[in-house]
């Protein structure tokens, strides 16, 4: 295998904010920047390296910030452009660095852009979007919307529909139109002269729209499917080396794509080739996890060993040596992974906790630490469509329960399970009222168990699941086999145990995850002479491994 090229954004860990529910520092309720300024030494003291904060441009907040209505201002419930600039000098300050979330696919309804193009057909924004007529006085084709419903709108005003793949607040952007390609170019290049460190590409793979055919329609399903007219289209993979040559080229960046797919679609984002992006995130091993219905993420599926270890073992095999991986199970998307692929019960909620971070950090390929998931924070197990924020939710809830199609008890258990709003509770900062998160009301309800789980505690706790963060983080930086080395698969048949080895040089990582609760027989590491990096024991037992046991030894030959 040849050797793979060195970079800084292959050797860093990176944490992800969710400014609504970071820090607020105003008392309002709500997250905000210099609730971020606020807490940089914590981030410091973890030992991350660089942080990706969900957007925090103008927005009605349909979305929560990703229905943009100016790419160039600060939302005014997060702060001003100051404290903007506050804050990035407060990162730079610490050695660390800021990425930005790009989200281009779409803008919000609200964008000035978009007040224009809907006035007329003749408006010189017009083309900004993606107008069409309607068919048999219906919808242009059969599209149905990532959040539920139709992907078309329908404008009485001038009797066309527009193209929304998320929220009708979510219009998406005409790529095809050169003057929309070139306005995004010159905002991520003012964001670039501003000092910023990279970019999260939103739904990046989305901005290519080939055609606008129908799509297939799946058993169940009330709507076809647009991924073949605009998933990682040729023309997408076009206008990202557009983008390359226009603004990426031009600086030092990270650059990551959610761009969801297989492995033959991240061969081709995140090459070694350097064309495109530098990593990108794909979704088989969580909203890929499932029953194969209609509802698609809403199930009671779980996350079974053989199933989250055959996804991470195939995305490992197939890019390794051709395109850089990103490591994570948790964002603003998914439930807490503790929950989700862990145990969040207190008797082994840390331990487990410990486990999957002992994963996300010696795989191959950047690391990504959700706002959180350093503490162990947990689903907060919602059991009412009221307590929910979040418009998937409700989108979800009207579609499927409200029109008698699924029992609202089954659906509140898939919303508890696998919910965003699970990732979008405030985070848990000590023991005052509302975590120290906020001396308002919170947005969302804080988790009940902030008293046992909770960044002030667990800095004083040289066991928490905060210093086993840092202890892994640290090894990063000081061991390249973990960044470096190559990955073979090790037990792949095993039901209990996730093994895998990593090789550089004359060095040999070995790494053993218990995945069950169960103490379960595994020899794999008795016979290891070498170095134990890291452990959630304080003592093994030969022959077996203990309830979520993680093991990370380091041989040399
Ligand atoms: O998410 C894209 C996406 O995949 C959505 O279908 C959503 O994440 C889904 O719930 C995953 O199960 C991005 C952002 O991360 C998300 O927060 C936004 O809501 C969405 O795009 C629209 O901008
Ligand atoms: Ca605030």
């Amino acid at each position: 295998m040849e050797e793979m090229k060195r970079a800084w954004w292959k050797e860093c860990v990176v944490y992800q904010i969710y400014p609504r529910s970071f820090a607020d520092s105003n008392g309002d309720g709500l997250g905000d920047l210099n609730g971020i300024t606020a807490h940089l030494d914590y981030l410091k003291e973890l030992g991350v390296d660089v942080i990706w904060v969900s957007p925090f441009y103008a927005s009605p907040n349909y979305d929560n910030g990703y229905d943009i209505s100016d790419y160039r201002a600060i939302m005014k419930e997060f702060g001003t452009m100051e404290d903007f600039d506050r804050m990035l000098a407060g990162i730079h300050a610490r050695g660390m660095k800021l990425v930005i979330d790009l989200v281009v696919n779409h803008s919000s309804s609200e964008h000035p852009w978009f007040i224009e193009s809907r006035k007329g057909k003749d408006s010189p924004y017009r083309d900004y979007y993606i107008w069409r007529d309607g068919k048999e006085d219906g919808p242009p084709n059969n599209w149905g919307s990532c959040f539920s419903g139709s992907a078309w709108e329908k404008d009485e005003e001038s009797g066309q529909y527009y193209l929304h793949l998320f929220t009708p607040q979510q219009p998406d952007l005409n790529w095809a139109n050169p003057a929309v390609r070139q306005a995004v170019y010159d905002m991520m290049t003012w964001w670039c002269e501003k000092g910023i460190d990279g970019f999260r590409m939103d739904v990046i793979g989305m901005i290519g729209k080939e055609n606008f055919n129908d799509g297939p329609v799946a058993p169940g399903a009330l709507y076809g499917d647009f991924a073949p007219s605009c998933q990682h289209t040729a023309t997408t993979h076009r206008y990202l080396r557009e983008m390359r040559e226009k603004v990426l080229d031009h600086y030092d960046l990270l650059t990551v794509g959610e761009t969801s797919g297989t492995t033959d679609n991240a061969l081709v984002y995140a090459g070694e080739d350097g064309k495109e992006l530098n990593m990108v995130f794909g979704f088989e091993h969580n909203d890929g996890l499932n029953d194969g219905t209609e509802l698609g993420k809403w199930s009671d599926h779980g996350a079974p060993l053989r199933e989250v270890r055959s996804v991470l073992n195939r995305w490992q095999m197939a890019l390794q040596g051709k395109a850089w991986n990103t490591v994570y199970l948790g964002n603003h998307d998914q439930p807490r992974q503790v929950s989700r692929y862990g145990n969040d019960s207190e008797l082994f909620r840390a331990l487990s906790a410990k486990m999957l971070a002992t994963l996300i950090h010696t795989l191959r390929g950047t690391p990504y630490v959700y706002q959180g998931e350093e503490l162990g924070m947990t689903n907060i197990y919602f059991t009412d469509i009221s307590q929910y924020q979040d418009v998937e939710n409700h989108n979800a809830w009207r579609q499927w329960v409200e029109t008698g199609r699924v029992d609202a008890q089954d659906m509140l258990r898939y919303f508890a399970r696998i919910s965003r709003d699970n990732a979008r509770t405030p985070m848990q900062w000590n023991t005052e009222k509302n975590a120290g998160f906020t001396t308002g009301t919170p947005w969302l309800p804080v988790n009940r168990n902030y008293l046992l789980i909770n960044a002030e505690d667990e800095r004083k706790d040289p066991n928490s699941v905060f210093h086993y963060y840092r202890k892994l983080i640290a090894l990063r930086h000081t061991h390249d086999v973990i960044v470096y080395g190559t990955f073979s698969p090790l037990l792949e048949d095993s039901d209990t145990v996730y093994a895998y080895e990593r090789k550089l040089g004359n060095q040999t990582l070995t790494v053993a995850l218990n995945w069950t609760e169960k103490k379960v027989p595994c020899t794999l590491m008795d016979g290891l002479e070498g170095q134990e990096l890291i452990s959630n024991y304080p003592t093994h037992q030969p022959g077996f491994l203990q309830p979520y046991e993680a093991r990370v030894i380091l041989t040399e030959s």
